[in-house]
């Protein structure tokens, strides 16, 4: 038989004795670095991640592929190729075979991180916000592969709702669809990612980290199908954006999307950098808020976890 080896996650040394040993730990990804933050802030802030789940007792695993091989947990230097690689490619769980057969790198997206954390053995995830349900879906069908992994892998995801350059209520329907379980994190309405509130009702909330364990022993107990459990934790309000300004300069970057033609993987990278600039730089301000927020809430929940 032919070795599959180069295909199998590999967790660093850190993150492969916290795994052994039952400690803490919270996987990271790494699309956001690459491609869903300008540079060289981008860098500072996969450091400054790392930096906040281990503030909080547990240890950080930044997911990417790197020359093919599905790495758990990088070091310095591999932290710096994400964040600065030209071309670097945006990987789903799709691409994962290919890019371990291709000898390629890239960055994980939410769909690819959840996978490859399940596999390794680690529960709970941190990251912005989620892909799912595109505008225009009756047109295109774009739905980010987010949604289906989420549906088939067990794995606490935390999160600021879904990139609120979506279609919402839609992306809220698909998770209630395919049987992922939501909670939000002291609030009654599913996070708007940039803004506090999508003004989209949510039916569960919990109030801890300790419930959220709760929820997750549930899952296991109950058995079936292998689910995820999103937690929406909201950016605080003092550090949302302005709604007003938010609104108007969404509608400009669809409308210049459109123009432009810009569809498939490059339309995420494309909107949230139509933010930055149109917002001057207000957007990532309350990205990253959300972002830091959902790192230490994870850390946590995980510390909650190896706990129970
Ligand atoms: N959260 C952020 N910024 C990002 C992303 C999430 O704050 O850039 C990334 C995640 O990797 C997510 C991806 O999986 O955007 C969704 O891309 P798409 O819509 O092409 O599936
Ligand atoms: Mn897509």
């Amino acid at each position: 038989m032919r070795s599959t080896t180069d295909a199998v996650p590999q967790p660093s040394d850190e993150v492969a004795e916290a795994l052994a040993t039952g400690a803490p730990v919270v996987a990271l990804e790494s699309t956001i670095i690459s491609h869903g933050l300008p540079q060289p802030r981008n860098l500072e802030v996969a450091r400054e991640l790392e930096g906040i789940v281990r503030d909080e007792g547990a240890v950080p695993a930044t997911i990417a592929v790197l020359d093919g091989v599905p790495r758990i947990g990088l070091n310095e230097v591999e932290l710096e190729r994400i964040a600065t690689e030209p071309g670097l490619r945006k990987l789903g769980q799709r691409d994962l075979p290919l890019a371990a057969a291709l000898k390629a790198s890239g960055a994980t997206t939410v769909s690819a991180t959840s996978f490859l954390a399940a596999r390794a053995g680690i529960r709970v995830f941190a990251t912005g916000g989620l892909g799912g349900v595109h505008r225009h879906w009756t047109e295109d069908q774009d739905e980010s592969a987010d949604l289906d992994t989420l549906a088939r892998t067990r794995i606490t995801v935390v999160c600021a709702g879904v990139k609120s350059i979506l279609d919402v209520p839609a992306t809220l329907q698909r998770l209630e669809t395919r049987g992922v379980s939501v909670a939000g994190f002291r609030t009654d309405t599913f996070p708007g990612f940039y803004l506090h509130s999508s003004g989209q009702p949510i039916e569960w909330r919990i109030e801890t980290a300790d419930e959220a364990a709760a929820v997750m022993r549930g899952q296991d107990a109950l058995g079936g199908t292998e689910t995820a459990l999103i937690v929406a934790n909201p950016v605080p309000k003092e550090q949302q954006l302005d709604p007003e300004l938010h609104d108007r300069v969404l509608a400009d970057a669809l409308a210049a999307a459109e123009r432009d033609g810009v569809k498939g993987q490059a339309i995420t990278p494309f909107l949230l950098g139509y933010l930055v600039d149109g917002t001057k730089g207000a957007s990532l301000e309350a990205n990253l808020a959300a972002v830091r927020g959902n790192a230490a809430l994870a850390a946590r929940i995980a510390l909650a976890w190896s706990r129970s």
